[in-house]
C-alpha cells in the first residue's frame, strides 16, 4: 500500500511508477488496436456505425441542429474550463473500440474486458455557454486541403486517435488510408486532408523515448536537441503539441546539452520545472525562428492530469483510480497529480513567443474525471492484464484515458478553436 506523501506534490516513487507505466503502455505503440479480441464493444444505443456511402445521410446530424441550440461557444467569451460533467444516458458515442479500428491497445478499455459503461456517459457542460458536439463532417470540412499534426507524449496520441476515430466513420474505405509508425499519418482522401500524429513525449530529444532503456534513474535528456525531429513538422496548416508526463520521471531530469561530443557524459542534475523549461525554450525558439503564423496555427495541449493518489478525492480505502465509476463532483478540484508550477513554466515560456500559441486547456476538466481512466482494463508488457493481474489495484494504468472518453472531449473542445 503506497503511503500519501508528505511533501506538496508525489514522491519519487510514484513518480518512477507512473514513468515504468509509461513505458510498457507505449512500448508497444506500433501494434494496432485489439481486433484480434472477441469481447463486447462500449455499449450504445447508436446504429453501429459504418463506412459505407448510403449510412452517411443518416446518421450524420443536421448541423445547424448541432449549432444553433442555445448560446452558441466562442472561445474568446466563454471560459469553458468553468462548468460540470453531467451524466446523460441517451449520448451516442460516435465510435467504439469495436468499430474504429485505430485505437491502441492501452486505451481499447472495452476490448480489454471494461464492462462498466457510464463513464462514456458523462457530458462536459461549461456554464455559461454551449459547447457543440463534435461533427466529423464539419471537422473534414475545416480540415480541407489541410495538414494537422499532433505531436507529443502517448496522451497526445490518444488525442490524434480520438479525432482519427470520430470523424473515420463518415469517409469511405477507398478514401481513407493509414500509416503508422513515429510519424503516423491518417489520409482522408476526398478532403485531400490528413490527421497526422509525431511521437515526441519530451518534444526535445531523449534517450528513454524509443524504449531501449527502461530504469528511469538512466533516462537522460538533450534540453537543446530538437532540430532533427522538427525538419518534418513544417508545411503543416495546424500544429498540436504537448509534453509534461515524461519530466515527472523523477524528481531531478538528468540534463545534457551541447555537441554531445562526450556520449552521454556530462549531464546536470536538475529540479523537473527548470528541466522542462530549457526544454519548452528550445522549442519555443524552434516555433519562432521556423514557424510563419499566416500559414500554420499553433496549439498546446496542458498537462492530462495523473490518478495515482486515492486521498486527493477523499478516497482513504482506494488504490489509485482502481474501482472508481464516478466523477469527482467538487468544484475546482485540484489534484497532486497536476503540477501547478509545470503548468506556469509552460504558461511563462508561451507568453513570450513570437507565434502565438492558443492552449487546449483540458487540465481542470479532465481532473474531475477518475472514473475514465484506462485503470486495470490495459496491457503490460504487450499482453493484456490476466483476471489474477485486474484484481489487484497496484496494476491500474490512472494516466491513460479509455477510448472513447475523455480525449473525446478535448477534440470537441479544440474543434470550437480551428
Ligand atoms: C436542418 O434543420 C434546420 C432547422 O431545424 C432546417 O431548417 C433545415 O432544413 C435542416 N436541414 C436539413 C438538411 O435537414
Ligand atoms: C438505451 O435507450 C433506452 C431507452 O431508449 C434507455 O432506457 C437505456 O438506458 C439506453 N441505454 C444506454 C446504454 O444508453
Ligand atoms: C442528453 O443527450 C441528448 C442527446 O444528445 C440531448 O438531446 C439531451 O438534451 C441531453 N439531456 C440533457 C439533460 O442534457
Ligand atoms: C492538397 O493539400 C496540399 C496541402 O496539404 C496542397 O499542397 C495540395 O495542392 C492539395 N491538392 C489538391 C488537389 O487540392
Ligand atoms: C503575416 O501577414 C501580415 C498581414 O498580412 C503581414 O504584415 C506579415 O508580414 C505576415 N507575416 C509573415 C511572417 O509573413
Ligand atoms: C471493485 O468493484 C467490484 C464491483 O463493484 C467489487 O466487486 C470489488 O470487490 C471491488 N474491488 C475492490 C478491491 O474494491
Ligand atoms: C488552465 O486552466 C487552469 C484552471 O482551469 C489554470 O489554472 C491554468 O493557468 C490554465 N493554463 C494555461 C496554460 O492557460
Ligand atoms: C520519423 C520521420 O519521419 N523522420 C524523418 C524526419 O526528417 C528527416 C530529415 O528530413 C528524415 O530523415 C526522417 O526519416
Amino acid at each position: 500500500m503506497m503511503k500519501p506523501p508528505s511533501g506538496k506534490f508525489p514522491i519519487i516513487k510514484i513518480c518512477v511508477l507512473i514513468f515504468i507505466i509509461i513505458l510498457y503502455a507505449e512500448s508497444f505503440k506500433f501494434l494496432s488496436s485489439g481486433s484480434i479480441f472477441n469481447f463486447k464493444p462500449c455499449p450504445t444505443n447508436s446504429t453501429k456505425p459504418k463506412s459505407n456511402d448510403n449510412k452517411i445521410q443518416e446518421v450524420v446530424p443536421n448541423d445547424s441542429l448541432w449549432f444553433h441550440d442555445g448560446f452558441v461557444y466562442d472561445p474568446e467569451e466563454c471560459d469553458f474550463t468553468n462548468g460540470k460533467w453531467v451524466f446523460n444516458s441517451s449520448i451516442k458515442p460516435l465510435y467504439s473500440d469495436k468499430t474504429c479500428p485505430y485505437i491502441s491497445r492501452p486505451y481499447s478499455c472495452v476490448n480489454n474486458g471494461r464492462v462498466d459503461s457510464d463513464y462514456c456517459y458523462w457530458e462536459w457542460q461549461p456554464e455559461d455557454c454551449t459547447l457543440p458536439k463534435f461533427n466529423p463532417k464539419l471537422a473534414l470540412e475545416k480540415l480541407q486541403g489541410k495538414r494537422l499534426l499532433f505531436v507529443g507524449d502517448s496522451l497526445q496520441k490518444s488525442q490524434w486517435e480520438s479525432f482519427v476515430c470520430m470523424v473515420e466513420w463518415i469517409i469511405p474505405e477507398k478514401q481513407k488510408s493509414m500509416k503508422r509508425g513515429t510519424h503516423s499519418v491518417f489520409k482522408a482522401k476526398e478532403y485531400n486532408a490528413t490527421i497526422e500524429f509525431y511521437w515526441a513525449p519530451m518534444l526535445v530529444e531523449s534517450n528513454t523515448e524509443f524504449f531501449t532503456i527502461r530504469d528511469p534513474k538512466k533516462q537522460i535528456v538533450k534540453v537543446d536537441a530538437i532540430m532533427d525531429r522538427a525538419k518534418n513538422w513544417t508545411g503543416v496548416d495546424i500544429l498540436v503539441f504537448n509534453t509534461y508526463v515524461w519530466w515527472m520521471s523523477d524528481i531531478k531530469v538528468k540534463a545534457l546539452w551541447g555537441s554531445f561530443a562526450n556520449g552521454e557524459e556530462g549531464y546536470e542534475e536538475l529540479d523537473a520545472q527548470i528541466a522542462y523549461n530549457l526544454g519548452l525554450r528550445t522549442w519555443a525558439n524552434w516555433v519562432d525562428s521556423t514557424i510563419n503564423p499566416n500559414k500554420t496555427s499553433v496549439f498546446f495541449t496542458t498537462m492530462s492530469p495523473t490518478h495515482t493518489r486515492s486521498l486527493d478525492w477523499g478516497n482513504k480505502d482506494g488504490i489509485k483510480c482502481f474501482n472508481e465509476t464516478k466523477p469527482i463532483g467538487k468544484k475546482n478540484h485540484w489534484g497532486s497529480g497536476s503540477n501547478k508550477g509545470m503548468m506556469s513554466v509552460v504558461e511563462k515560456v508561451v507568453k513570450k513567443m513570437k507565434v502565438p500559441v492558443t492552449f487546449i486547456n483540458i487540465t481542470q476538466i479532465s481532473e474531475y474525471r477518475i472514473d475514465a481512466h484506462s485503470s486495470v482494463y490495459t496491457e503490460t508488457g504487450g499482453k493484456l492484464l490476466t483476471e489474477e493481474e485486474k484484481a489487484n489495484p497496484r496494476n491500474a494504468d490512472c494516466i491513460h484515458w479509455c477510448l472513447p472518453g475523455v480525449p473525446d472531449t478535448w477534440n470537441q473542445i479544440f474543434l470550437t478553436m480551428l
